[in-house]
């Protein structure tokens, strides 16, 4: 193997979620080989002067392409997911291989590869959705992807087709723990919402803005206490998805200041917007449709006194990709349906890094905390590090050369996602990446998307969570 380097990254001021140093970046056959100042030329080298070198993003909650219900269906697959996630400073997605009930998870895995070959731009772990936990899955199935590098799974405490009853969530925190996976909670109480919804139908409360009043902060308070409580009786880790707002948050804080083992997620949405996003009756509410559902400014705030205070390990996109304007998406079969009907999620692949990367700009966290949240903790917690995660002798060459000075006013026609809207229409942000490399290729060069490779992305088996 020859010594020679493939490509530099010149006069990097780089910025890992522990450290900030000048040097150059030499990277062969898709790592990083060597950090040091005047590092030998290379056929290609890159100038980033002025510019923050920053690893990859890693996107540890997305929805791809996955096979929805009833007529409905993902705006994004694996190519335009990933290419939108690439444009936004993201070189590594994990979306989730999801169980339906009657299914095995090995077909819902085998479905979900036969999904990703072909297509994804960027590299991807899965997820599993374990849906249905049957005593074959739990003791078969489970214990066998776990080693076969499927070291995470969600479980849902809400929506009929996917929750889970108590005694599931203990069996399945239970596998968790004899073989050293990590799961992650959607914590709504789903009853509540059941109840709420019907009330407010009863009622004729249809429009999309009743979303937020049938799924209230004390639904996803109990449910996350009660995940809180499961944890401790088992004793394992689990991590809390897209928390919402500061009565989740508390709960989260006292199971930690119990010294348990609790892990949360956060995403942009629940910074960036309120439940006046869902409008007052008009329907295109339905675009900001999420569960949880955003909150309001008090929580905003919340959520982002506690990514400062270390309360949460990582913000997620929880990219869920369905077009307003379509039969398949937010108006299923072409009509304006109530509340209850509208499928849940919104796009935000690409404009995950460039909104929290703004609350670093305002002082609302540090651009250490920025890289930890983004990219080394899940990185760390979903099994690829130190593959992914870092920039450091050995890693792979996945690497963003960030503009700390770009002015940007988030619009959908330069968003690079299959999905007909962006939540984020109109908001100004400071910062975007620049050139964005995955495994030492360039795929975003000053701001364009220059390599279409359909299929270049690799399946990257997960290894053993680490919490540290
Ligand atoms: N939960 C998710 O994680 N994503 C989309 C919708 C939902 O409820
Ligand atoms: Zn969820
Ligand atoms: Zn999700």
């Amino acid at each position: 193997m020859s010594n020679d380097l493939d490509f530099v990254i010149r006069h990097a001021d780089v910025v890992t979620a522990s450290d900030r140093f000048s040097c150059d970046i030499g990277i062969r056959d898709g790592r990083v080989a060597m950090l040091g100042q005047g590092l030998p030329r290379a056929p290609r080298e890159l100038d980033a002067s002025g510019m923050l070198v920053l690893p990859g993003g890693v996107d540890g909650h997305c929805h791809l392409d996955q096979p929805m219900p009833d007529g409905l269906r993902m705006a994004d697959d694996f190519f335009t997911g990933t290419r939108s996630a690439v444009c936004g400073g993201t070189t590594t997605v994990i979306p989730f291989a999801a169980q339906h009930k009657g299914q095995t998870l090995q077909a819902a895995v085998d479905d979900y590869h036969r999904r990703a070959e072909g297509r994804a731009l960027i590299d991807y772990g899965f997820h599993l959705i374990v849906a249905d936990p049957t005593p074959h899955v739990l003791a078969e199935e489970l214990p066998r992807l776990i080693a076969d590098g499927y070291t995470s799974f969600k479980v849902y405490m809400t929506y009929d087709d996917l929750k889970l009853n108590d005694r599931e969530m203990l069996d399945v925190l239970s596998v968790a723990r004899q073989h050293g996976a990590l799961v992650m909670v959607h914590a709504e109480n789903s009853d509540c919402i059941g109840w709420l919804t019907e009330r407010l139908l009863g009622n004729g409360h249809q429009a999309p803005h009743f979303h937020a009043h049938a799924r209230p902060a004390v639904v996803e308070r109990e449910a996350t206490h009660r995940a809180i409580a499961f944890a401790e009786l088992v004793d394992v880790p689990i991590l809390i998805v897209h928390v919402s707002g500061a009565d989740a948050i508390e709960q989260i804080r006292w199971g930690q200041s119990r010294g348990l083992p609790i892990l949360a997620e956060t995403c942009p949405q629940y910074m960036y917007l309120t439940a006046a996003d869902l409008g007052c009756g008009e329907y295109e509410g339905a675009k900001c449709v999420c569960s949880p559902p955003p909150r309001d400014p008090a929580n905003q705030q919340a959520v982002w006194r506690a990514l400062r205070q270390g309360v949460f390990s990582i913000v997620s996109s929880d990219h869920a990709p369905f077009s307003y304007d379509d039969p398949q998406g937010k108006k299923p079969g072409g009509k304006q349906v109530s509340f209850d009907h509208i499928p849940n999620g919104i796009p935000g692949l690409e404009t995950r890094l460039p909104l929290l990367f703004d609350g670093v700009r305002q002082g609302r966290l540090s651009l250490h905390q920025f890289v930890e949240l983004t990219s080394l903790r899940p990185a760390k917690l979903y099994g690829l590090y130190p593959r992914k995660g870092t920039i450091a002798v050995g890693a792979d060459a996945d690497i963003v050369v960030w503009d700390p000075e770009k002015r940007v006013k988030i619009g959908n026609a330069s968003l690079h996602h299959a999905v007909d809207y962006t939540p984020y229409e109109g908001i100004e942000v400071t910062g975007w990446p620049r050139h964005c490399l995955s495994r030492g290729e360039v795929l975003v060069e000053d701001g364009k998307l220059v390599t279409t490779t359909a299929g270049r992305g690799r399946f990257l088996p997960a290894g053993k969570p680490c919490l540290d």
